[in-house]
Order: structure tokens, then C-alpha cells, then sequence
């Protein structure tokens, strides 16, 4: 099969096409009429007959030793069926289990806890009520130790081990270790050319920024229902995952129960953002107690629970440097990272790349060299997660490059919009080699960038901020903020990607029955991006079955054939692609019936719309629906019956999406307060199948943006203290607050993807963020500031303004 697959359909008939539904139509989303009416189907709306409900005891303390814990008066509180600790699930060697960082994590504590809120012990009870009741009673003796929380002090000698269990292991999943708290060391790119093109260049620049802590925070925390049949042998778990199958595999690997007697469900799930990409210790906590009890057990977080101890995203305490000349053109990036990953290494990246794709921090620039260097390592603070509506670690990257160019743009004293176009990589560059050993596909990014500017009357804005400026009696300051970024999304080939050895590939199965509507099921897992209608839009349009017709299901893996799961926006890239050649094989399958039914040779029919013709004797056709019926009845000799396809999909390489985003903010000189007058964004995903969807998806990314450079962090205090566990503390815009997005595209198609389309969902999110702050450091970057890090809430800004002594009227 060839693999592009020509889509070009004429649209001779407008009324078939609009039947049809296919790419490129904004179908309204098939989910909503449930989601509206509150109809949809969440974990927490799981109820089984008999079914139990499991509490967690959490540390107080961020790291202490465990001197004793007495779960006796738990146990005696009436309607508490177990209380289980470490030592109850040492017997079962469960009371630690692997990490897909190549790590262990601990179940429940054992011996000592390393980060505040840390799993101890684990209530199962009769109702929510009484396990947090019980919960209560389990007495545990700490005695405190020193606290480590600022990563860069804990390769210190004296600085606190927060991992005694590994303390004497010098060599880790990613290779040496150079300190107790040290987990790895990962260098990527040329270190003596980057050295040497830093030594000869005319102009160097260095900067340091900190990328904040901050939590993904879908509606929807996360939880499960275990049921395990005693008599059947079998496991059955509803859970909250954006990968069902990887569950599976783990639940096999830590329980040994075959992988044919567990099904993992994923109903309907209320937002992921990377949250529900990792294993945590309630789940098999749930399961265990499920096992132990031959009940099914339900374990729910609250959302403390779920800020403070599934899955942080970021802190990045990076330095960038660029080498260039006096034009702006630059030379050589060097970088270096301290990454501080918490109390256990449960960072949910493809397995290889400790730093996930950070490699793609030369973003759209033609940088001939480039040297990166992250230090993975341990602090007391939560583990897991890195995710968070980014395609591992891309949106890190993303601001570290942006910010540079900025900040070289600023002491060139060259215009942003202008330093970029003097090294954007050109069209004609592509596919194109990067200093990091990746190869971008596809990109045209100077006309995104033009199409921006002039959408903005850039200089118009320009004219206005300069205006400003020389007005010392103006209130306010304006920024304007320019990001053109480049994603990476769709992991991934699997010669570079796995997890825990599983290659990361998607898949499809269609089955047309006989009526000519169709059932399809993905490897994949939608959390509220609208799979269920934009998948049938590409069965649509290749397959020629009316979207309408098609059921789309995913998150069973006793029904859905096995995929990687939703994250890093490689749904579209990877499982859109596995659908199009699906599509593909059902669509020659039906051609061969067709022309039998026709009585003319496969080659002598085209497919047209939803049906296939005599070419040249256009009356002379059968409908997809006529060729469905055959299908089960009247095959040509030797075909099998039926109509259906699978297709397993293994992406030769990631795709590239782009875009260009512009920010202009007007800021209080006096109170830091901050409006953001405009936000425009202009994405590039290729071909684009559903525009409606896409626009959602970037209102969404680009509000999660907002949260995270306006005001999102996770803080800890000296003691290791979350201070932002709840949602009055943590920063979750509402409407109120959230900016209008004024949004925009151009199509750049992928050249390897069998329909051109690339991933868009998290482009906003990554590609915003260093926008926001963009445009905050321009509205004070006449008075010399080249960076301030995130949040940029009032009273940092204030404070900004203070230090210049603007807020001085
Ligand atoms: N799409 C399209 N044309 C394209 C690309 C995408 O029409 N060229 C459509 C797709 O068909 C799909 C949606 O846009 O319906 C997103 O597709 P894609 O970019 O492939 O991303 P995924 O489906 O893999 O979604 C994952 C991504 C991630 S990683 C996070 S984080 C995030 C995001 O989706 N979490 C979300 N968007 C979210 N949206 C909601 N409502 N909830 C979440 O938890
Ligand atoms: Cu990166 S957060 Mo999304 O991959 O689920």
C-alpha cells in the first residue's frame, strides 16, 4: 500500500459530502448531549454490588523514619475490613513496585517517608465516610529528618539522602550517579564544537530561569474500581487512565495474573492534561485489597490529594546560552538542567530519554550546534507525572529557546519579530537535521510569523509602546510578546520510543457490518479531545461510511486492540494515521467487492464519496452500502467474508507541528496588575480534520497556558509543606479571568503521515506560555530586564516594578 493515501476527493455532490461528515468539517462534537446533561460515565460513577471504598493514611511530614504504626483501633471501628501498611504487602513483594522512569517507587512507606502526603497506610472500609473515619485512628510514629527541597542543593556534600534504599547504588536507569540524591546525568549533542563555536563568537548571551512546579488539575481526579473474581480468577479495574493497555502489562507484571484474565476499563474520563499517565499506589492499593477481600474496591483522590502527590509537571531550573554573531544569527546553544523529579523517579517519558524530547530545544531555528545537559534529581517532594499538556518536556524547551532568542534579540538591540526571521529554519531546509539528532518533517515559518504580524498591525503596536514609553506619567506599560515555536509530537517510532519495552505504536480495528454502519476501536483513550467524532471523520472520508454511522470506542482493552494510550498529543499522529490505512483496507476490500457486483475488473472502478463507479460510465455504481451487504453474502470466489481491518501503526518518525503566537499586555506600573488586551494564536497541524475541535483544543491549551505563566505553582516551604493543595491556593482560572483567544492556521501537512495531519492539542499550551512571559518582560524591557520568571501574578510583577522603582507615583 502506498503510503500517502490521495484523500482528494471532488466534491461533485454536496449533499453526499455533507452526509459523509468527513475531514475537514466541523462535525459537533458526538460526546456533548452526555457530557452537558451530566449523562456521562465517570469512575466515581461506578457502582458494584458489595463494593468497598479504600482511604489513604498520608505523612504529615515530608521526611521522617517510621517508628511504628498501630493500625488496631482502625481495624476495630465498625465497617473497616483492612487496614494495609508495607508489611502486609512485603509477603507479596508489592510494598514497592518499578516506575517507567526505570526507578521504584514505594507502595505505602516503608520504614520512612519521603515527601509530604506520602502513601502510609491504606483503609478499606464499608463506605467513603468511615474509611476517612478509620483513617484517622491509624496511629504512626514519626520521628522527623532534615528536609531536602531546593534541587540545587542537594548534591551537596552534606546534603540530606532522601533515597536510603539506594543510597550506595552508583549507576542508575540512565547510568552513573554521581551523589546519593544524584538519578542521572543525560548529555546530548556536540560539546567541544558547541564549546569552540562559543569561543569564537562575536556576541554570547547566558541566562537563568526557573520553570516553576506546577500540577496538571483535570475536573476529574483520579481513582479506580478493582474487582477481582475469586472463582473466575479474573481482574477487572475501571480506572482513570490515558493508557489502559500500559496498565494492563503493569498489572500483569506486578500481580503475575496473565494479561488475558485482566480488563482494564477507562470510561469516560473528566480530563487527563498528563495526570492519568502514570501508576500510583492507590490503584494497587485497590487492587491488592480487592485480591485480599474478593470485593470490589474503589480508591477516589480528593483533589488535595491529587495536587499534592499524582503527578507534578516542570520544575526546571535551567541556564541557556547563545553564540552569534552581530547580526542575530546565531551559532551554538548550550544548555544546562537541573531537574528536580521528587522522592521517587516516576516520570512518565518514552523509556530512553530521562528528559523526554527537551532535544527539541532548538526549536525553529537553523542552529548549527547545539549541547544540552540535564541532572535528574531527588528531592522531598512528590513524584511522578512531568506531563502536563506537554509532549514530555517539550513545553521546558520551548520556553528555554524562546526566551533566549528574546534575550539575544534584546542585547543586539534587534527587533523579535526581526531576529527571528534571521534564523528560522527555511522551507526548503526540510526534512531537516537538528543539532540534537531529531528531524523535523515539515514546517513553513516565516509566512506563519508574517500572517501574525500583520493580523496584529505589529508596527502600529510598536508605535504605540515606544509612544508609552517616553510618556514618564504613563500608568500602564504594554508588552508585546512573540513566541513561533516548534512541537514535537506523536511518539513514537518505536526504534526510539517504548515503555517498559512495549514500542510505541497505535492501532485500529474496524468492522463494517452488514447494514453498512460500522463499529472502531482505537488503542487510544479520548479525556475530552472529541475522538469519538474526529476518528470517524477520517473513516468518513477514506472509507466513505457516513461519520454518523460509526461507533467509535476506546479505553476496553478486553474489546480495543492494544495501543499506547492518550498523551503527548500523539492520537492524531499516531492511532489517525493506523485509522487512515484501516480505512484504507476496507475501502480496497469494498473496491474488489464492488467490482465484482459490477462485473468489471478493480482497476476499472473509482472510488467516489461513498460509493464506487464504472470509469467513464458514471451511472453504472455501487454504493458503500450495497458493497457492506455483499460483503456477508455475495464475495468475489476465493475472498474471505466480511468487512473489516486492523491496522497497527509503528510512526517512522514524530511529527512537527508549529506555530505562531502573539501576546500584547498592558501592565499597572503601580499595582502589577495585568490585562491581557490581545492573544493571538496561529497553529499549523497539518492537515486539519475537524476545525472546530482544533479551535477548542487551543481555547484549552492556551487557558491551561494562562494558568501556568499568570499564576500556577506549586510552593514548599523549608519543612517541605506543600502550600498550594487546594484550589484556593492553586491557581485555576475560571472564565472570569481567562483572556479572549483570537485564533488562526495555516496548513503545513506532515509528509510521512498517510493523511498529512499532525497533533495540535498541546501546541497551545507549550507555545503560549513562553508568550505570556514574552510579552511581560517586554513591557520592562526598556529599563533593561531580559527575564522574570513565571507566575507573573500582580504581586511578582509589583514587585518587578519596585525594584525598578516604577511604583513610585
Ligand atoms: N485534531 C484535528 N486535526 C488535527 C489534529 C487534531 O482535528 N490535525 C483533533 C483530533 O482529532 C482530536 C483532537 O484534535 O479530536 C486532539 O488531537 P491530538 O492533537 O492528536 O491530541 P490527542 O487526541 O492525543 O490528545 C492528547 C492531548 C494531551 S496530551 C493533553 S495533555 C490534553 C489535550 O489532548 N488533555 C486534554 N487536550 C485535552 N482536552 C480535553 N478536553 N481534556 C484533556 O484532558
Ligand atoms: Cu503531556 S500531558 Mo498530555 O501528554 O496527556
Amino acid at each position: 500500500m502506498d503510503a500517502t493515501i490521495d484523500t482528494k476527493t471532488v466534491p461533485s455532490n454536496e449533499d453526499r459530502l455533507a452526509k459523509l461528515e468527513g475531514m475537514g468539517c466541523s462535525r459537533k462534537r458526538y460526546e456533548d448531549p452526555r457530557f452537558i446533561q451530566g449523562k456521562g460515565n465517570y469512575v466515581d460513577d461506578i457502582k458494584m454490588p458489595n463494593m468497598l471504598v479504600g482511604v489513604m493514611v498520608r505523612s504529615p511530614y515530608a521526611h521522617a523514619r517510621i517508628k511504628s504504626i498501630d493500625t488496631s483501633k482502625a481495624l476495630a471501628h465498625p465497617g473497616v475490613y483492612a487496614v494495609l501498611t508495607a508489611e502486609d504487602l512485603k509477603p507479596l513483594k508489592l510494598h514497592w513496585m518499578p516506575t517507567l522512569a526505570g526507578d521504584v517507587q514505594a507502595v505505602l512507606a516503608d520504614g520512612k517517608v519521603v515527601f509530604q502526603n506520602q502513601e502510609v497506610a491504606f483503609v478499606v472500609a464499608e463506605d467513603r465516610y468511615i474509611a476517612a473515619d478509620a483513617a484517622e485512628l491509624v496511629e504512626v510514629e514519626y520521628e522527623p529528618l532534615a528536609v531536602l527541597v531546593d534541587p540545587l542543593k542537594a548534591m551537596a556534600p552534606d546534603a540530606p539522602t532522601v533515597r536510603d534504599d539506594i543510597k550506595d547504588k552508583d549507576v542508575g536507569a540512565h547510568g552513573a550517579r554521581k551523589h546519593p540524591n544524584h538519578i542521572f546525568t543525560w548529555d546530548i549533542g556536540d560539546k567541544d564544537k558547541t564549546d569552540r563555536a562559543f569561543d569564537n563568537a562575536e556576541v554570547t548571551v547566558k541566562q537563568d530561569m526557573i520553570y516553576q512546579r506546577v500540577h496538571p488539575c483535570p475536573l476529574e481526579t483520579c481513582g479506580c474500581v478493582a474487582s477481582f473474581d475469586k472463582i473466575r480468577g479474573d481482574l477487572m479495574v475501571y480506572i482513570t487512565s490515558q493508557a489502559p493497555h500500559v496498565v494492563r502489562t503493569v498489572v500483569g507484571m506486578l500481580s503475575s495474573i496473565p494479561e488475558s484474565k485482566i480488563r482494564i476499563i477507562s470510561p469516560d474520563i473528566g480530563g487527563g492534561f498528563g495526570n492519568k499517565v502514570g501508576i500510583y499506589p492507590g490503584y494497587v492499593c485497590a487492587i491488592v485489597a480487592s485480591i485480599v477481600l474478593g470485593r470490589p474496591v474503589k480508591w477516589i483522590e480528593s483533589r488535595t490529594e491529587n495536587l499534592t502527590t499524582t503527578a507534578f509537571a516542570r520544575d526546571y531550573h535551567m541556564t541557556g546560552e547563545l553564540a552569534a554573531d552581530k547580526d542575530g544569527k546565531i551559532k551554538a546553544l548550550r544548555v544546562h538542567v537541573t531537574a528536580d523529579h521528587g522522592a521517587f523517579d516516576a516520570c512518565a517519558d518514552p523509556s530512553k530519554w530521562p528528559a523526554g524530547m527537551f532535544h527539541v530545544v532548538t526549536g525553529s531555528y537553523d542552529i548549527p550546534n547545539a549541547f544540552v545537559s540535564v541532572d535528574g534529581i531527588y528531592t522531598n517532594k512528590c513524584p511522578g507525572g512531568v506531563s502536563y499538556r506537554c509532549s514530555f518536556r517539550v513545553t521546558e524547551a520551548v520556553y528555554l529557546i524562546e526566551r533566549m532568542v528574546d534575550v539575544l534579540a534584546q542585547k543586539l538591540g534587534i527587533d523579535k519579530a526581526e531576529i527571528r526571521f534571521r534564523n528560522f529554519l527555511r522551507k526548503d531546509q526540510f526534512p531537516y537535521q537538528t543539532a540534537l539528532g531529531l528531524e523535523y518533517d515539515s514546517g513553513d515559518y516565516e509566512p506563519a510569523l508574517r500572517k501574525g504580524l500583520a493580523a496584529l498591525d505589529y508596527p502600529a503596536l510598536r508605535a504605540e509602546q515606544a509612544a508609552r514609553r517616553a510618556d514618564p506619567d504613563a500608568a500602564t506599560l504594554m508588552g508585546i510578546g512573540i513566541c513561533t515555536f516548534t512541537e514535537i509530537v506523536g511518539a513514537g517510532p518505536s526504534k526510539m520510543c517504548d515503555i517498559l519495552g512495549i514500542g510505541m505504536f497505535d492501532s485500529c480495528e474496524i468492522r463494517v457490518h452488514p447494514d453498512g454502519s460500522a463499529i472502531a476501536r482505537m488503542g487510544t483513550i479520548s479525556q475530552g479531545q472529541g475522538h469519538q467524532t474526529t476518528y470517524a471523520q477520517i473513516i468518513a472520508s477514506v472509507a466513505g461510511i457516513p461519520a454518523s454511522l460509526i461507533t467509535v470506542e476506546e479505553g476496553d482493552t478486553a474489546t480495543a486492540p492494544y495501543g499506547l494510550g492518550t498523551y503527548g498529543s500523539r492520537s492524531t499522529p499516531v492511532a489517525g494515521a493506523a485509522i487512515a490505512r484501516a480505512s484504507h483496507k476496507i475501502r480496497e476490500k469494498a473496491r474488489k467487492i464492488a467490482a465484482h457486483l459490477l462485473e468489471v475488473s478493480p482497476d476499472d472502478v473509482e472510488f467516489d464519496l461513498d460509493r464506487f463507479v464504472v470509469k467513464g460510465a458514471p451511472d453504472q455504481a455501487k454504493s458503500i452500502k450495497e458493497v457492506a451487504w455483499a460483503a456477508y453474502n455475495n464475495v468475489p470466489e476465493g475472498m474471505e467474508m466480511g468487512l473489516e481491518a486492523v491496522d497497527y501503526y509503528d510512526p517512522p518518525n514524530f511529527t512537527f507541528p508549529f506555530g505562531t503566537y502573539i501576546c500584547v499586555v498592558d501592565v499597572d506600573r503601580f499595582s502589577g496588575e495585568t490585562k491581557i488586551r490581545r492573544f493571538y494564536a496561529l497553529d499549523d497541524c497539518g492537515t486539519r480534520i475537524n476545525p472546530m475541535i482544533i479551535e477548542g483544543q487551543v481555547h484549552g491549551g492556551l487557558t491551561e497556558g494562562f494558568a501556568v505563566a499568570m499564576g500556577q505553582q506549586l510552593t514548599y516551604d523549608d519543612a517541605g509543606n506543600v502550600l498550594g493543595g487546594t484550589l484556593m491556593d492553586y491557581f485555576l482560572p475560571t472564565s472570569m479571568e481567562t483572556p479572549h483567544w483570537e485564533t488562526d492556521f495555516t496548513v503545513t501537512p506532515s509528509p510521512h503521515h498517510p493523511i498529512g495531519a499532525k497533533g495540535v492539542a498541546e501546541s497551545p499550551h507549550v507555545g503560549s506560555i513562553p508568550c505570556f512571559t514574552a510579552a511581560m518582560v517586554d513591557a520592562f524591557a526598556h529599563l533593561g530586564v531580559t527575564h522574570m520568571n513565571m507566575p507573573h501574578n500582580s504581586f511578582r510583577v509589583w514587585q518587578q516594578s519596585h525594584a525598578l522603582n516604577l511604583d513610585q507615583r
